[in-house]
């Protein structure tokens, strides 16, 4: 069976974008057809600036909207990343293993260490080596897919590349993993400004629907989501990102299919979005129901999350154990 691992950073609220991007298909696919891991990588969340409390409170959250979304515990393992050591044992070696010219190619860093000096802040370590934390998540599990958003896809090929060279100079230790995306909906566009991704550390709060917005506020954000001065509907990604947006998310929150096709069937934007807003929250309320009787069951939470960390550990050490002695590491007596 095939190893499937992903993970989703408790840096913000789960929005739209990873619920379409990445949730729904680990729920709806992934852990049906593979053995999954499921993680809250809170680690990653420490390389920019953030508040203890506030962490914590955010990575318990998205392990209930996780749950919440349909992750099912008996047949998946969802589990906190700093809750399994293995992950930053890893992480040293694959540090030894990629150089600084790769990490500073990654895109993400370039232009989240450039929002930081924007606003007169510094740039943490950790967020040039990231992408190598990323790369141990994976690789500790003998991961063959990760199923993530297109805004992963440059991190899962460093993934590759350190799982190869490790290989060639160490002697077989990695599986080597591939990317998966949705079909529809791999980069769901800020709906203020389309040429951005919806992010859940960005500012910009009327162009995200989080998963846990009331029903009146997800509609005033479609509603008020910037399309083009046009006036005829047509799917155009390139020329028209802020509609071809609200096509996809319309298409794959109904279910419907080709986008392109949808277009044709409307001739205001105004009827479209009321669509895509209707749409959207049906997509949602069964999430954010589930999730209010979560909150109300922490115990619960806490037990997935404790059984989780103990079958990840298990599955981890063996492949990092594997992986210290074959760069030379003593093992320990
Ligand atoms: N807008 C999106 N469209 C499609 N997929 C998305 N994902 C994130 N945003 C979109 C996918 O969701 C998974 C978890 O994401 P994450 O927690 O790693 O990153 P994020 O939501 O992008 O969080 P941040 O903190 O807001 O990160 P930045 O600052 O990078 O934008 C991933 O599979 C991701 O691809």
């Amino acid at each position: 069976m095939k190893r499937i691992f992903s993970g989703v950073k408790p840096t913000g609220h789960l929005t739209l974008g990873n619920y379409i991007g990445a949730v729904r298909k680990w729920v709806e696919e992934d852990q049906h057809r593979a053995d999954a891991l499921f993680c809250v990588v809170d680690l990653h969340a420490l390389t920019v600036d953030h508040d203890p409390a506030r962490l914590r409170r955010l990575s318990r959250q998205a392990a209930s909207l996780l749950l919440a979304a349909g992750l099912d515990p008996e047949r998946c393992v969802l589990f906190v990343q700093s809750h399994v050591d293995e992950h930053a044992r890893l992480s040293y070696l694959l540090e030894c293993t990629a150089t600084d010219g790769e990490m500073r190619r990654m895109v993400q860093y370039k232009e989240k260490a450039a929002r930081e000096r924007e606003r007169g802040g510094s740039v943490r370590l950790s967020l040039l080596t990231y992408p190598v934390l990323m790369a141990a998540d994976i690789l500790a599990y003998g991961t063959d897919e990760v199923p993530v958003g297109d805004d992963q896809t440059q991190h899962v090929e460093l993934t590759r590349d350190l799982a190869v060279r490790f290989n060639q100079r160490y002697g077989h230790t990695f599986t080597v993993p591939r990317a998966t995306h949705p079909a529809v909906g791999a980069r769901v566009m800020n709906l203020q400004d389309p040429s951005v991704k919806m992010g859940k550390s960005d500012d910009t709060g009327p162009g995200i629907v989080y998963l846990l917005d009331e029903p009146d506020t997800v509609r005033r954000k479609v509603m008020r989501a910037v399309t083009d001065s046009g006036r005829d509907v047509v799917y155009d990604r390139e020329g028209r990102p802020g509609l071809a947006n609200l096509l996809d998310v319309l298409a794959v929150s109904t279910g419907a299919g080709d986008p392109a096709e949808l277009a044709a069937g409307y001739s205001s934007y105004g009827a479209l979005k009321r669509d895509v807003a209707d749409a959207v929250v049906e997509l949602l309320r069964p999430v954010r129901e589930r999730h209010a009787e979560l909150v109300a069951d922490p115990a619960y939470v806490d037990g997935v999350l404790r059984a989780g960390a103990e079958r990840a550990r298990a599955l981890a050490r063996p492949v990092v154990d594997r992986a210290y002695r074959a760069v030379g590491l003593v093992p320990a007596a």
